[in-house]
C-alpha cells in the first residue's frame, strides 16, 4: 500500500518510491493487469458494459495488451443520466458506503456510490496529490470546498487527514469568519475555487488583512473550475501563495490529481487512471502535446466503474518523466470543456482564452463575465469586465482608451471583435462554488 508508513508519531508520507518512480514499462503491465480484471468483470456483472461490448463486438479475450482499450466501446455523462439514480452501479447497496450528487447543471444530476475500497482508493489520491504540493503533517489545511453532496470538501478532507495534516472544515461562506480562522489557527493551506480564493483576497484586503503578511498561508489547492496560467500569477502575486491546480470530477470519484511544485502539468496516478486523448471529432488517439478530449478509464473503481468515459474536458499529455521524479503521465491545464467553446462567427473561443487575454492588461481586474447574443443573423460577444480600484477614472477620455485597447487585446489574441464594458470594482457577482463566467443568450 501507498501508506505504508502510518504507525503513530511516524513521519506519515504519501510518497512510495516504487509507485511514484515506476518504469513505464512495468506502470504498463500493471495497468493492463486492472484492464484486464476490470474487463472480465464487467461483462460477467455489469448489464451495462456487457451489452455496450456485445454491440461493439468486443470481448474480454480481445483485450490483449493495453493498446486494444480503443477496442472499447465509449461512456458518456449521458449513460449516467439514463440511468439515474444508479442502474448502472456494480454490486448490491449493502456495499455502498456513501453517494456523491453532481449539481447537474447541464441537465438531470447524476449519482455516484462509493465501496470502502472506492473511498479509501480516493483518500489515497488526494493525500498523494497533497503531498506532490509539498503538504505534510506540519500543515493546517483549511478546506473551502463545499461540503455535503458535492465531492469537493469530503474529498480533500479525508486525503488531508491521511496525511496526518490538521483540517479545518470550513465549507463555503462567511469569508470574513474564514479569514479570520486562516489567521487565528495559523492556517498554512487552502483548497477552494479560484473565484473563491480571488473572493476571499478581496475580502481580506477590506478587512485591512494582508494574507502574506498576516498570515501563515503559503499553499493554494485550487479548482473544479476552469482557471489560466496568467490567473495563476495574479492570485499568488495578490496572497503571496503558491497556488496549484487540482483536477477531478464526480464521475471519477472527485478531486483526485494535482500538480506537483514543480507547477508543471497535472500528475495522473496510472495505477488508479489510464487516460487517452482524443480529437473529439473522430475519437482517433492524440499524440503527447496534442490538445483534445480527455478519456479516462479508472481502473480500480468498484461501486461505479468508468471505462473509457470521455469526460469532456480538453486537455494534452506528457508522458516524460517530471523532474520531481514521478514517471506517471501529466496532462495540461484544462482549457475548457468540449460543450464550453463558444463558436463566436464561426470562431472557437474558451472563457479560459478571454480571462488569459484580460489578465495581460494590468488597470483590469480578476472578474469578468461573457455575454453572447444574436444581433440580426451575426454572433455579437460582450466582454464585460471588473477594473482595478486603482485604474477607475472618471475621465471619459481615459476610460475610452482602456476600452480600446482592451478591445484590440482580445482581437489580438482570439482574432474576434468584442464589445467591451468596463464596469466598478465589486459589480459582478461573486462565486463560492464554481464561477459562472458565460452567458449565452443566443440558447435561451
Ligand atoms: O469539480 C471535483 C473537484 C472538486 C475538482 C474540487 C477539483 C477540486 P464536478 O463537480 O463533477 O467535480 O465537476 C467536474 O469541473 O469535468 C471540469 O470541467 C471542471 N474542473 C474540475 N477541476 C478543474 C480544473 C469537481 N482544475 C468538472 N480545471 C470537470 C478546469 C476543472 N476545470
Amino acid at each position: 500500500t501507498v501508506l505504508s508508513s502510518s504507525t503513530p508519531g511516524e513521519q506519515m508520507t504519501c510518497w512510495d518510491p516504487r509507485i511514484e518512480e515506476i518504469s513505464k514499462a512495468d506502470l504498463q503491465a500493471l495497468q493492463y493487469r486492472h484492464l484486464k480484471t476490470l474487463v472480465y468483470k464487467l461483462y460477467s456483472f455489469s448489464q451495462f458494459y456487457h451489452d455496450r461490448m456485445k454491440a461493439a463486438n468486443v470481448h474480454p479475450d480481445d483485450i490483449r495488451s493495453l493498446d486494444d482499450i480503443v477496442k472499447l466501446p465509449f461512456m458518456y455523462k449521458q449513460d449516467l443520466r439514463d440511468n439515474y439514480p444508479n442502474k448502472m452501479f456494480l454490486g448490491g447497496q449493502d456495499e455502498l458506503v456513501r453517494y456523491h450528487v453532481s449539481s447537474g447543471t447541464t441537465g438531470k444530476p447524476t449519482v455516484v456510490g462509493y465501496t470502502q475500497n472506492d473511498l479509501n482508493n480516493w483518500a489515497v489520491s488526494v493525500a498523494r496529490a497533497l503531498t506532490s504540493v509539498g503538504l505534510g503533517r506540519k500543515d493546517i489545511i483549511q478546506i473551502s470546498y463545499g461540503y455535503g453532496l458535492f465531492t469537493g470538501g469530503l474529498g480533500l478532507h479525508y486525503g488531508a487527514e491521511r496525511i496526518g495534516a490538521t483540517v479545518v472544515p470550513a465549507s463555503v461562506g462567511n469569508t470574513e469568519r474564514q479569514i479570520e480562522l486562516i489567521q487565528d489557527l495559523k492556517v498554512t493551506a487552502i483548497c477552494c475555487t479560484p473565484s473563491y480564493m480571488l473572493h476571499m483576497a478581496e475580502t481580506s484586503e477590506k478587512m485591512g488583512i494582508d494574507i502574506s503578511r498576516d498570515t501563515m498561508l503559503r499553499t493554494a489547492v485550487l479548482g473544479a473550475e476552469p482557471w489560466s496560467e496568467k490567473m495563476r500569477k495574479r492570485i499568488q502575486e495578490l496572497t503571496g501563495v503558491k497556488a496549484y491546480d487540482i483536477y477531478g470530477t464526480s464521475e471519477l470519484s472527485g478531486p483526485l490529481f494535482t500538480e506537483c511544485t514543480e507547477q508543471n502539468g497535472i500528475h495522473i496516478w496510472g495505477d488508479l487512471a489510464y487516460v487517452e486523448v482524443l480529437d473529439p471529432h473522430t475519437g482517433e488517439q492524440l499524440g503527447p502535446g496534442e490538445r483534445g478530449e480527455l478519456v479516462v478509464t479508472m481502473l480500480q473503481k468498484e461501486a461505479l466503474p468508468m471505462v473509457r468515459y470521455r469526460i469532456g474536458d480538453l486537455t494534452s499529455y506528457d508522458d516524460s518523466t517530471c523532474p520531481c521524479g514521478r514517471s506517471h503521465v501529466r496532462i495540461s491545464r484544462i482549457a475548457g470543456r468540449v460543450d464550453d467553446m463558444l463558436i463566436i462567427r464561426g470562431i472557437n473561443v474558451f472563457p479560459s482564452q478571454v480571462e488569459h487575454a484580460l489578465l495581460t492588461i494590468p488597470e483590469l481586474g480578476e472578474h469578468f463575465q461573457i455575454e453572447v447574443d444574436r444581433r440580426g443573423a451575426l454572433d455579437n460577444m460582450l466582454v464585460r469586465v471588473e477594473l482595478k480600484p486603482t485604474a477607475f477614472s472618471d475621465k471619459i477620455d481615459d476610460m475610452m482608451s482602456l476600452k480600446h485597447r482592451v478591445a484590440r487585446t482580445l482581437h489580438g489574441m482570439l482574432n474576434i471583435s468584442a464589445d467591451v464594458e468596463l464596469v466598478g470594482p465589486g459589480t459582478l457577482a461573486r462565486y463560492e462554488g464554481k464561477a459562472k463566467r458565460v452567458v449565452d443568450r443566443r440558447s435561451i
